[in-house]
């Protein structure tokens, strides 16, 4: 039996507060890629704060907002390999654009156009998971795979607190313990699911406390602390390679914004406590951290933006750009043998919107 400690119960944290907590560091880690980390958090933000708007405007559909989830993303994939597999979920719809995927992609995804689905080789990056949680047991086998070939990749797969109640959660963590695969199990614990909170979410005092049932390492960051997040992974991800098995990540928040554009919080979240962590927002606590260490000017956050709201602009315009898909495409790979119905309702659908 492997010997496993109680998961840790405290949050680490790197970045102090400007004031009573000091700030840490993280070994390893030069100016330039304090610089990446906080050019990854812009380009996230950017990507969010557009994609809401874009929603207003009619330019994508329903959106599911992840504003004050950058440090979790932008830190965690800073800890990987090029090689090294992701699993998203819908939260971190965006998270191709830390390998480069252009942002027409994912816009387009959002829009329901094929011009968003992206070969997961080209990236190493697997398809936008919507239903909760069925893609951990895919990012377990995935890495096992990786391991019964003696590569070195790993995977990780991002969920949230809702996911760990799943049964797919927990097949695919104690599959991955099992077999010990290069897995990181990461869980954004924003604390709600939709509108059932934590609390009657589980009866466990945390998160990480289940990665001990599973006889694998459990940790808990401070989810908008994005150096602590990219330690915390970093470990896992050496954990991995070393053949030792996955580990568990909860890294917790507080969601500021709603589940996404078609819900309204108001009905069931505590404001007061929205706006007090939306004082504390990854992005900004990064920058005062940066800026206390003499790292970030205005001048350079100013670039970083632009550059960023550039990348958007030209995403949102080739996204837009694309023709207008197929109808045939609806009526596709969904059966082997197609009711003999859909050869009229295609008809149909292609009268009413004056396509032949
Ligand atoms: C299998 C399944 N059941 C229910 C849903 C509906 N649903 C969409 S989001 C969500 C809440 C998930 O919460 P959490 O896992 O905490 O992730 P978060 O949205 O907070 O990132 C639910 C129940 C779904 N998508 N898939
Ligand atoms: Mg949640």
């Amino acid at each position: 039996m492997t010997a496993v400690l109680p998961a840790e119960r405290d949050l680490r944290r790197v970045i102090g507060d400007g004031e009573a907590i000091p700030d840490g560091e993280v070994e390893g880690l030069e100016e330039r890629d304090l610089l990446e980390l906080h050019r990854s958090m812009v380009l996230l933000r950017t990507y969010d704060e557009r994609s809401v708007v874009f929603h207003r405007q009619g330019r994508i559909g329903t959106y599911a907002i992840f504003w004050n989830h950058e440090a979790m993303q932008a830190g965690s994939v800073y800890a990987l390999e090029r090689g090294d597999w992701i699993f998203p979920s819908y939260r971190e719809s965006a998270i191709g654009l830390l390998r480069g995927m252009p942002a027409s992609t994912i816009l387009s995804w959002w829009r329901g156009h094929p011009a968003g689905w992206w070969n997961p080789l080209d990236w190493s990056v697997a398809s936008i998971c919507v239903p909760i949680g069925t893609h951990v047991p895919h990012a377990a086998g995935l890495a096992w795979g990786k391991k019964l070939r003696g590569e070195s990749a790993c995977a990780i797969v991002y969920f949230g607190d809702g996911a760990t109640s799943e049964g797919s959660f927990h097949e695919g963590a104690n599959f991955a313990a099992v077999m010990r695969a290069p897995l990181v199990l990461f869980c954004n614990n924003n604390q709600w699911a939709i509108s059932t909170p934590l609390s009657a979410q589980t009866a466990a005092e945390t998160l990480a406390d289940k990665a001990v049932g599973y006889g694998i390492p459990g940790v808990r960051v401070d989810g908008a602390d994005v150096l602590a997040v990219y330690a915390a992974t970093r470990e896992a991800v050496e954990r991995a390679r070393a053949g030792e098995g996955p580990s568990f990540i909860e890294a917790v928040t507080y969601r500021t914004a709603p589940h996404a554009t078609a819900d309204d919080p108001r009905a069931y979240i505590d404001l007061e406590r929205v706006e007090e962590e939306k004082r504390r927002e990854c992005l900004g606590r990064y920058e005062g951290y940066l800026r206390r260490g003499g790292v970030l000017s205005d001048e350079l956050a100013e670039s970083t933006r632009a550059e960023a709201a550039g990348a958007l602009r030209e995403g949102i315009a080739q996204a837009e750009a694309e023709p207008a898909p197929d109808p045939g495409l609806l009526f596709e790979h969904a059966y082997v043998d197609p009711p003999p119905s859909f050869e009229d309702d295609l008809m149909e659908l292609r009268r009413i919107l004056g396509d032949g």
